[in-house]
């Protein structure tokens, strides 16, 4: 049987993305959307959310993010996809030896969940472990992955995002 190009089995990434330092692309907005135009030759975008305009979190002394969440059907594999992602971020100018953990960053690309792959490699951990904590990662996914259920909490991500008190960490979508 001949290959189709929109085959049901193509497994989809739900993808966060994330900046809050100026890349070779420009400001972060710019810099979302140019690693948005290359996550595309990896497979098939089918959305995007507004990009939010997010207090930091974790550390609190950096200038604010931008964030943004995109779902990608691809045929990559968890671990190959997570090579994709840090090679682009990297193409983007980020540093991981540089500057404090969850400090500032040109670019941050997390696998947040694959289909309902659960993995604990010591390389990548699905879903994100932390992303049910936060309004910056929930805010743009709920748009794009509402109804799509946590495979370990058994929630909505829309159901997630409800449950997060708004004082939390502040989010405002700034575009379309
Ligand atoms: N990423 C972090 C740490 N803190 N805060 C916001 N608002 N947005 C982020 O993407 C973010 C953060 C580490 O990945
Ligand atoms: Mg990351
Ligand atoms: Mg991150």
């Amino acid at each position: 049987m001949a290959a189709s190009p929109h085959n049901d089995q193509v497994p989809t990434a739900a993808i966060g993305l994330g900046a809050n330092l100026p890349s070779k692309a420009g400001a972060p907005v710019q810099t979302l959307a140019a690693a948005i135009e290359r996550l595309s030759a990896y497979g098939r975008l089918t959305a995007r959310s507004a990009f939010y305009r997010t207090a930091p979190v974790g550390y609190t002394d950096q200038p604010a993010f931008v964030n943004a969440a995109v779902m990608l059907e691809t045929e990559l594999a968890p671990l190959p996809l997570l090579d994709a992602l840090l090679g682009i971020e990297r193409s983007f100018g980020r540093d991981r030896a540089a500057g404090p953990p969850k400090g500032p960053r040109t670019l941050d690309l997390d696998l947040l969940l694959y289909n309902s792959v659960v993995l604990d490699d010591p390389a990548l951990t699905l879903p994100h472990p932390a992303m049910q904590e936060r309004r910056f990662v929930l805010a743009p996914l709920r748009e794009v992955a509402g109804e799509w259920r946590h495979p370990i909490l058994g929630r909505t991500i829309a159901e997630l995002f409800e449950a997060l008190q708004p004082e939390e960490d502040s989010v405002a979508k700034i575009s379309e």
